[in-house]
């Protein structure tokens, strides 16, 4: 199966797609190569492996089987030419944009990002002397108005972390195409199974695979997507010398996660959408972000661009912080935990976690109210969900 293979089904790119270097015959499931360094018989054929990186391994830092065989999985989920795995989410954006940037460089990204991503943009790039503007991308025009001669990136989340905000993604990759700038998407919250960005025109997709894509909240790990030759550079420069590779052992998990992704990611959709309409008409709630409510400003757009709508709801209690903060402690099938996309039901106050970092103005500007409570729609029977979310609301 290559790259960009249409004739197959997501579940049979998830299971089979990368395993094509595995020997024929030996281990049926892809085999963890749980060492950082690989020996060779001769000296030539060392210097062989330093001149020419693809023809084999040298060292876990600069490459192991079986990253290679997780990063060619996700390459053909996202529609791209090539991945790249990465230590953690974070490591996946950094290096993305390591890759890219340089002092004097400027960036249009979303106001509404997961803080990590916004934190980078905003202080450690800002004092490396690449300036950043945030804008309400949900309006493209507010993308393009924003770009300057010295714009580089475009950095986007649909659905974004947390507010659920989306953005028309044919027209901002469309708009960074036709300025000579490189669009990234976040790509975390969607999963390869409700959209591929690259398909409507995008560069660079970035991913937390500690999310979905591991399913299990047993991994920290994430990736890049892109053409074979930036991810070869974010190969050979930002990733392998700032350092943040994923191990063996986690690419190994991931590989497991990955496989049941499409049929874990119907059943979260299909969870998010029955528990969406059941907390739109509970008399506590003033409000649900859930792109696939018909009350979402953007569903239209939902439908036009998404192949499922998620498992991810926000929504804001009539109470407010304190409501909010009662409705937390009173949940028992639900954790009480940040991440998202675990096999269980997730749920947390961004405000005062995942957000806290961020400052009280970026945050309302990106929408991310005081009372927004933030739920990762879990594998439970979704009747289970609610009567515990119907019993903490109470
Ligand atoms: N991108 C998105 C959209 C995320 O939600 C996260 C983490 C990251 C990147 C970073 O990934 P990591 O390095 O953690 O693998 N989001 C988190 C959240 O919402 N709660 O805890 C972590």
């Amino acid at each position: 199966m290559t790259t960009k293979s249409k004739s197959t089904g997501w579940s049979t790119k998830a299971i089979h797609a990368g395993e094509e270097s595995l020997p024929k015959t030996g281990p049926l499931s892809p085999p963890i190569y749980q060492n950082s360094t690989f020996q060779f018989e001769t000296a030539e054929e060392c210097v062989a492996a330093f001149t020419d990186e693809d023809s084999g391994y040298v060292y876990t830092r600069w490459g192991n089987p079986t990253q290679s065989v997780l990063e060619s999985k996700i390459a053909v989920l996202e529609c791209g030419e090539a991945a790249l795995a990465t230590a953690s989410g974070m490591a996946a954006v950094s290096t993305a944009l390591l890759t890219l940037l340089a002092h004097g460089d400027h960036v249009v990204a979303m106001d509404s990002l997961y803080s990590g991503s916004y934190n980078i943009l905003n202080d450690d790039l800002r004092r490396m002397g690449v300036e950043t503007t945030f804008v309400d991308a949900t309006d493209s025009g507010a993308v393009e108005r924003a770009i300057r001669s010295n714009t580089k990136a475009i950095y986007l989340e649909s659905p974004a972390n947390p507010t659920l905000k989306l953005v028309d993604l044919a027209a901002c990759a469309k708009i960074a195409n036709a300025h000579g700038v490189t669009s990234i998407i976040d790509n975390t919250f969607a999963t390869p199974c409700g959209q591929q960005p690259i398909t409507f025109g995008f560069d660079i997709v970035v991913h937390s695979m500690t999310k979905y894509l591991s399913g299990n909240s047993t991994v920290v790990a994430g990736v890049i997507v892109g053409s074979k030759a930036f991810i070869d550079s974010a190969k050979k420069g930002a990733l392998r010398n700032f350092g943040g590779v994923i191990s063996p052992f986690n690419a190994w998990l991931t590989l497991h996660g990955v496989a049941t992704l499409p049929l874990r990611f119907e059943r979260h959709c299909a969870n998010a959408g029955a528990l969406a309409a059941f907390l739109e008409n509970h008399s506590a709630i003033e409000r649900v972000h859930y792109p696939g409510l018909r009350s979402h400003p953007q569903h239209a757009l939902a439908k036009q661009q998404m192949n499922y709508f998620g498992g991810m709801i926000a929504f804001e209690l009539k109470g407010g912080v304190e409501a909010g903060e009662k409705l937390v402690n009173r949940v028992e099938l639900c954790a009480l935990a940040v991440s998202l996309g675990d096999v269980r039901t997730l749920i947390c106050h961004p405000a005062s976690t995942t957000h806290l970092h961020v400052s009280p103005e970026a945050r309302r500007r990106a929408g991310i109210t005081d009372g927004l409570v933030r739920i990762s729609v879990g594998l439970e029977e979704v009747e289970d969900i609610i009567a515990d979310l119907d019993q903490a609301l109470a």
